[in-house]
């Protein structure tokens, strides 16, 4: 998919780094895990490296990247394109399951299982499958869900969010995080973060669950609710949002992905950063958490973790920081970096 980004120059190796995603992505989707990790590894390398890489000599004179990595670098790099995923993208089956996995809810077992089935298009899933509840408005909404929000309607959608939370109460505080803090002109989804300085996470959920869904649910803001988790590692709540018809009979503005993400004030600031991401630069400085000997996660810095033999985790360690997005940076020892430059 896609990503637009905010930024205005070009690091020297991203056209490169987006082809080895796409090829990292394809390995994911056949669960070549051993793959992933190679590509994971040389896209991090070549992040970090300020000039472009073209040849194969180049790049196996830098970190992470082995023999096969950097034949591809320089395929890339000489040709704008890889045959291997252009072989991968030709494949029919391979062109189904990938508009499959574009419904929201669907993940890489299910849309195994239709291609399997023999259909070839949504609408005949649509038609033919057992559906659940949340893949027929996946299907139904398909295309409202695959186009890119620009970003004065997610300001829109964020408006209406913090108006209605700062009526039922205005110590609440709403950020909108992901692609829009990353200053994205479009943006996948609305990540919303609800966060409030004087109580813990079972008001904040209460008062979300309770009083704000269906608030906004009766404003006809809010769709349709998708799916709903508390597990440790936070309170997300996916649904459906969608800016009212200004004027009676005008046409309806399409349904839009909308994310909470319910976060206690002691763990805003790592909130902040996982829900900021991007999702390789999480990956990134999760990684160096850990050869520092500390783990970070969105709820917070953690020191004295303790592993076994597989790296295990066996003990939570302790909370060295949660609440402050710089200062995680500043004991990781990163130099301070704004939303808008944490991209690939
Ligand atoms: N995230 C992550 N790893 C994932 C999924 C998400 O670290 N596998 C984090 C980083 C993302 C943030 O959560 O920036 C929000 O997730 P989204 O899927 O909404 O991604 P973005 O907002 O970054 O992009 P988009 O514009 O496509 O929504
Ligand atoms: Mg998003
Ligand atoms: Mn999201």
């Amino acid at each position: 998919m896609q990503k637009h980004t905010g930024s205005k120059t070009e690091p020297p190796n991203a056209p490169t780094i987006a082809i080895l995603q796409q090829m990292a992505d394809y390995y994911g989707k056949i669960g070549d895990e051993w793959r992933i990790r190679a590509y994971r590894k040389a896209i991090g390398t070549l992040r970090n490296h300020k000039i472009k890489v073209c040849t194969r000599e180049e790049a196996l004179a830098l970190p992470q990247i082995g023999e096969r990595l950097a034949t591809k670098i320089e395929e890339i790099a000489f040709t704008n394109r890889l045959r291997r995923l252009d072989n991968a993208k030709a494949e029919p089956s391979d062109q189904v399951f990938e508009a499959f996995m574009q419904i929201y809810g669907v993940g890489p077992a299910q849309a195994n299982k239709w291609v399997d089935a023999g259909y070839k298009t949504v609408d005949e899933v649509l038609e033919k499958a057992q559906l659940t509840v949340n893949q027929r408005i996946g299907i139904e909404h398909y295309a409202d869900f695959q186009t890119r929000i620009p970003r004065a309607e997610v300001e829109q959608h964020g408006r209406v969010v913090k108006d209605t939370l700062y009526q039922i109460d205005p110590a609440f505080e709403v950020i909108v995080g992901g692609s829009y803090r990353r200053g994205a002109e479009t943006s996948g989804d609305i990540d919303c973060m609800i966060t409030h300085p004087h109580t813990g996470s079972a008001f904040i959920r209460q008062t979300v669950l309770e009083r704000l869904i269906p608030a906004l649910f009766a404003k006809n803001f809010l769709v349709a609710a998708l799916a709903a988790t508390s597990k440790d590692d936070g309170s997300k709540w996916h649904g459906a949002s969608q800016i009212p018809a200004s004027t009676p009979g005008a046409p309806p503005r399409p349904w839009r992905r909308i994310d909470f993400l319910l976060v206690p004030s002691g763990e805003l600031g790592a909130a902040l950063i996982y829900f900021t991401g991007d999702d390789i630069f999480n990956r990134s400085i999760r990684l160096l958490a850990g050869t520092k000997g500390m783990r970070l996660n969105q709820r917070g810095l953690y020191k004295d973790v303790i592993r076994g033999k597989n790296r295990e985790k066996l003990s939570e360690g302790t909370l060295v920081e949660g609440k402050d997005e710089k200062k995680i940076f500043e004991i990781l020892g990163v130099p301070w970096r704004p939303p808008e430059h944490r991209i690939c």
